[in-house]
């Protein structure tokens, strides 16, 4: 179920895709689903938001299939959680508790593990001050509630401030020790390549495919947390870094978002984006929607060419005239924009993927022939360091030609050092 209006979406879903994507959320944390349906809405009732009847036909289901929890795929005030839970003698959990729970579960670094308390705990503290002002509202009206439980809410309040507290303490050194660490990584001039897109658009599976590399990668939603760094080498040689990174969602809770800006600070860097999108699902255009909002709430412009290409995933999955459709669609947008269509899982279009990414990272770089006294070591070392080395050779005067190839931002502090060839 979903409450009309409240998150505003240009591209509305069907309400079988979102029972299922609810489904799958669900079973992400392994909860067993028992019964799942959708349930029609008419005026939000302030109490139970939806309606009497729907309240005691639900009790009886959940009497009779002895469930445990129930999932409402929408945002509960506290109040409309505590009366569900009151009249169905079972845990309630909306949609951003199950994300906020899949994202504990799959939280793998410590990092990862102190945002999502974080947000759990920013989550709770807003809703602590909802039912406050809803308390305070109640006792101005009636006058006969607040004292003691207003006071427990300012004990609560006071405590969530203490322990975010420590954890933004804490988040603060591991930031500054993973700083070192890409500080010590800028060093190596690998561009970066981040995978992003919609969870379970197959990110995980390209990732695996582009590094043979193996990372956890299974048909459940947010197989992936942290993000995951690979380098490897393009067929031109010239090397860079894979990342794959978190999936995206729809009505991403916006403190989540916030809270996995560090994570995503690799997405941010990223030199080229590849925004894997499952094109074989109904609502890939929403979901692709959704994608582009959470890179703009990250500072990324999904309009940049320059940085961004899609990759269309999945067309394994299409029938000829799903491809040919899909194929037109690509061939009719401008090259700098084209889509590129792949299939992760037979690696069909992947060849054509990398070509593309090369060509992107290529644009822009310098290609410098230099030349110097083989003796060097030190000169020798200081270039495969700062720069991608294509080629080493010794010529005929005896000297060492290298050629390399640099950002323009460096080609001035190359030609400095070494001569040319
Ligand atoms: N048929 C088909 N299935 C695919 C393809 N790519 C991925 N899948 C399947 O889609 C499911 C999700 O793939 P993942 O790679 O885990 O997706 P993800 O985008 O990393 O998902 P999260 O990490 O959860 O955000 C898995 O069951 C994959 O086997 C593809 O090209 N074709
Ligand atoms: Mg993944």
């Amino acid at each position: 179920m979903r409450e009309p209006g409240r998150y505003p979406q240009p591209l509305e879903r069907s309400a079988a895709a979102r029972l299922d994507e609810a489904v799958g959320l669900a079973r992400a944390i392994e909860l067993d689903v028992v019964n799942a349906g959708i349930v029609p809405l008419g005026d939000i009732r302030p109490a139970t938001f939806i309606g009497t009847g729907k309240v005691e036909e639900i009790a009886g289901l959940v009497k009779s299939l002895e469930a445990g929890i129930v999932v409402a795929d929408c945002a509960l005030s506290p109040v409309q959680q505590r009366n569900l839970e009151k009249a169905w003698n079972a845990k309630v959990v909306d949609r951003t508790g199950l994300i906020l729970e899949i994202f504990g579960r799959r939280a793998r670094t410590k990092e990862g593990a102190l945002q999502v308390e974080h947000a759990h705990l920013t989550y709770q503290k807003s809703r602590l001050v909802r039912s406050w002002t809803h308390l305070e509202r109640q006792r101005g009206g009636f006058g006969f509630l607040g004292g003691p439980g207003e006071t427990q809410i300012e004990t609560d309040r006071r405590l969530i401030e203490e322990r975010l507290a420590r954890i933004d303490a804490e988040l603060d050194k591991v930031k500054k020790r993973r700083k070192l660490h890409r500080d010590s990584r800028a060093r190596v001039p690998y561009p970066i390549a981040a995978l992003v897109g919609y969870t379970n658009a197959g990110k995980s599976t390209l990732f695996n495919r582009m590094t043979r590399a193996t990372v956890l990668e299974a048909d459940m939603l947010f197989a992936t947390l942290d993000p995951t760094l690979r380098a490897v080498a393009l067929p031109s040689g010239m090397k860079i870094i894979l990342s794959d990174t978190v999936g995206f969602i729809s009505d991403l809770p916006t403190m989540l978002v916030a809270a996995f800006r560090a994570t995503l600070e690799e997405v941010i860097a990223a030199d080229v984006i590849l925004h894997v999108r499952d094109v074989s699902h109904d609502d890939t255009e929403a979901q692709s929607h959704d994608v582009e909002e959470v890179l703009v709430a990250l500072g990324v412009d999904p309009n940049d060419e320059q940085r961004l290409v899609e990759v269309w995933n999945k067309i394994d999955r299409l029938d000829a005239d799903g491809r040919a459709r899909l194929n037109n669609l690509a061939e009719r947008k401008p090259a700098d924009r084209r889509p590129i269509l792949v299939s992760a899982l037979t690696g069909e279009g992947v060849e054509t993927l990398i070509e593309a990414i090369e060509e992107r990272l290529s644009a822009g770089r310098v290609v410098l022939d230099l030349a110097l006294d083989p003796a060097d070591g030190a000169g020798v070392s200081w270039l495969h360091r700062h720069t991608e080395v294509m080629e080493k050779s010794m010529d005929e005067d005896g000297r060492l030609a290298m050629t390399v190839r640099v950002e323009p931002g460096k080609v001035e502090t190359v030609k400095a050092k070494f001569p040319a060839a």
